[in-house]
């Protein structure tokens, strides 16, 4: 199929909270380096994105923060949108969910649908909360987990045991937010009737895109095969779009169904704006000859492959995706990213601590992206590529380059020359980088691609260490202009190569190299700097990163940690109840154990054992051992050294780790699960029964 146009979307990010740099490696990076690099291949292309500012997390953070939930949108669209710009993200536009385009657009679209009698109609029960009038999301209740009976369960999941959930199955379902318990009560809603749409996604995605990424097509297969249902596409909420029927007071668009349109709404905003620029929005979403695409992250999928297709098809006018890049998710030194638990790297503060350093985490980003599993970022992995990879590799060779051409030949390009074996085979090597790249970009392999051009780097940085032309300068002027006349093609390939990657070293480099214009179809060749052409300033393209930045990282990750292990501590603590007390037991039963008072002499850890103490006691006849697997609970155990604890006396004697136990230290178990030794406070006589 050809195209004359390619629409890219990123998927809008809730305008609820600053964005991190799993944002960036799963959806903004990725789509970038494919719009930069189709534009540098001159094609006609659209990056669109704005912020999502419907949906119930904007007013859970308004609350939270005691400010109007358009001051939390209007704050955090200012901060996202600037963040993106910082990076380098290269959006033709950046609107939002709020503007009264995207209302009336969003209003619009749902209205004809309605009117076309597209949406069924049905009444249901839902949790209401009689206090405050409001019905309320799944979020926004909680109550007893049915299955670990954790308070607290969310009304789509137990943070506690992980299960699934839906609100039905609280047991005493409360308002998350006040406290209030909850009634049920009939409403009526809007269904998009996914169910009729079943056949032709079926026949859509499963047969006709087969080449989607095995993620994307085996979420879509997996729902399609558990049968779609219709789908709510109202809510009972204040904030959002209203909906446009009489006797909807109340109710407003689900975020899910605004957000996409807000894809459309934004290129008209733009296209509206200046049509001699980008012509008319409805040929970048209704004219065939469009090919669209979404990036997203995993979350997202069903509703860019399943539910936002079925809009457009309902109303018949659209262009479909033509494919759906997703990524995995990337993870933080190990743990899974959290808005809530401030475990990210957000953009904003990284500029403050790695200021002009934006390509950097672009480089790791990308060369870590979670593009067909999960992944991690850890900060020396950072470091290591950086200091590797960009410093070692790429801004070494062309530092030298640039250097030696400064040397030798005043800045000015030498003249090529003859060229031997050795210079045909090293231009061989780099011919080949541009369909290399070309082939892994057009399949959204971004990870590879950037790796093929730092491969670039790499040959033209053997390319010196063989050639050495700091040696040959002394005798042979020739060979040496040879030289770095080829060093300097490959450094211009480098600045066309690394533009979608690396944007602003990029810019730097061809300032070097006063390079003003290029284009992709000109990678490969070794003539884009003429003889006598006179290079720019030379400075470092990038710089070592030491270990004081990165340990400092490391540190306020460490606060970060400790902070919600403590707030996690608080909160089980608080929802804490005591286990129901064993069934009945008889005062003989009891007797037969034999519990007594001992004053710890000494407390260690056993080796070779993360779990185990080792306890010296004076028990009042002499001393005895035992061990207790409590070591997780004592960090330093020697703060037991001289408390009198209790003990059973008389369990036989067990090996572990090959010390004999000698009895039981009694503990009890904390609310957060930690064992704490039961001590004695009035002081007691050694070998004193308990009883
Ligand atoms: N705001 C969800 C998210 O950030 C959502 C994407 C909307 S794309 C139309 O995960
Ligand atoms: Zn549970």
């Amino acid at each position: 199929m050809n195209y004359n146009r390619t629409l890219i979307t990123a998927a809008l990010p809730y305008a609820n909270g600053p964005v991190h740099i799993g944002h960036l490696a799963g959806v903004y990076v990725p789509a970038d380096i494919y719009a930069r690099y189709l534009r540098l291949k001159g094609q006609n292309v659209l990056y669109v994105c704005g912020s999502d500012e419907h949906g119930v997390p904007v007013t859970i953070r308004a609350r939270k923060e005691g400010i109007t939930t358009q001051q939390v949108v209007d704050r955090y669209h200012e901060l996202i949108k600037r963040s993106f710009a910082d990076f380098g993200i290269s959006f033709d536009i950046y609107s939002r969910t709020t503007s009264d385009i995207h209302h009336k657009f969003a209003s619009d679209y749902f209205r004809k649908l309605y009117d076309e009698g597209k949406f069924v109609e049905q009444v249901t029960e839902q949790f209401y909360d009689p206090e405050t009038g409001h019905f309320l999301t799944d979020r926004n209740i909680r109550g007893e987990c049915p299955h670990c009976h954790s308070l607290g369960a969310y009304g789509d999941q137990c943070e506690k045991c992980g299960s699934t959930l839906s609100p039905e199955e609280l047991i005493n379902p409360y308002n998350a937010e006040t406290g209030n318990p909850l009634v049920k009560k009939p409403t009526s809603h809007w269904y998009l009737p996914l169910d009729q749409y079943q056949q032709w996604l079926e026949q859509w995605i499963l047969e006709q895109h087969k080449e989607w990424r095995p993620n994307v097509y085996g979420q879509c297969k997996s729902w399609l095969d558990g049968g779609l249902r219709p789908r709510a596409v109202t809510r009972d909420l204040e904030w959002g779009i209203p909906v446009p029927v009489e006797g909807a007071e109340g109710k407003v668009l689900y975020v899910w169904f605004d957000a996409p349109i807000g894809y459309i709404s934004n290129t008209k905003e733009l296209c509206d704006a200046q049509p001699e620029k980008y012509g008319k929005w409805e040929t970048w979403w209704k004219d065939p000859s469009t090919r669209l695409i979404h990036f997203i992250g995993k979350d997202n999928i069903v509703f860019h492959c399943i539910v936002f297709p079925a809009m457009l098809k309902a109303d018949g006018s659209y262009i479909l995706p033509d494919n759906v890049p997703s990524n995995e998710f990337l993870n933080l030194e190990g743990d899974k990213i959290s808005t809530s638990r401030n475990w990210a790297v957000w953009l904003n503060e990284y500029l403050d601590d790695f200021p002009g350093k934006q390509d950097v985490l672009r480089y790791v980003l990308t060369a870590n992206a979670p593009e067909t599993k999960d992944n991690d970022f850890t900060w020396s992995d950072f470091q290591a590529r950086n200091n590797n990879e960009l410093v070692a590799i790429y801004g070494n060779f062309i530092n030298r380059a640039l250097v030696l051409t400064g040397k030798y030949f005043g800045g000015k390009v030498p003249a090529q020359g003859a060229l031997n074996d050795y210079d045909r085979q090293t231009i061989e090597e780099f011919c080949n980088v541009k369909s290399e790249l070309e082939r892994l970009l057009n399949d959204f392999r971004f990870r590879d691609a950037q790796k093929e051009a730092m491969n670039l780097a790499r040959i033209g940085n053997k390319y010196l260490a063989d050639t050495e032309p700091w040696k040959l300068a002394k005798t042979d002027l020739d060979r040496t202009a040879t030289i770095l006349n080829l060093s300097l093609q490959i450094a211009a390939n480098l600045a066309i190569a690394f533009e979608p990657f690396l944007p602003f070293s990029s810019a730097k480099l061809r300032e070097m190299l006063a390079l003003d214009t290029f284009n992709w179809e000109e990678l490969g060749r070794t003539d884009l700097l003429p003889e006598g052409h006179q290079l720019g300033q030379v400075s470092l393209l990038f710089e070592k990163i030491e270990d004081a930045p990165i340990q400092a990282q490391l540190d306020r990750l460490a606060r970060i940690k400790a902070e919600n292990e403590a707030v996690a501590q608080a909160e089980a603590l608080k929802n804490w109840q005591p286990v129901p007390v064993k069934d009945a037991t008889t005062i003989d039963e009891f007797d037969k154990t034999d519990i007594r008072v001992a004053t710890v002499l000494e407390c260690t850890n056993v080796k070779k054992s993360d779990r185990l103490l080792q306890f010296r006691l004076d028990d009042g006849f002499g001393e005895r051992t035992i061990l207790s697997g409590i070591a997780q609970s004592y960090p330093d155990p020697s703060v037991l050294v001289g408390k009198q604890v209790l003990y059973i006396a008389n369990f036989p004697p067990r090996k572990m780790m090959g010390i004999e136990s000698q009895g039981m230290i009694l503990s009890a178990v904390n609310a957060d699960g930690k064992l704490v030794v039961t001590t004695v406070t009035a002081p007691v006589r050694n070998g004193a029964q308990v009883g």
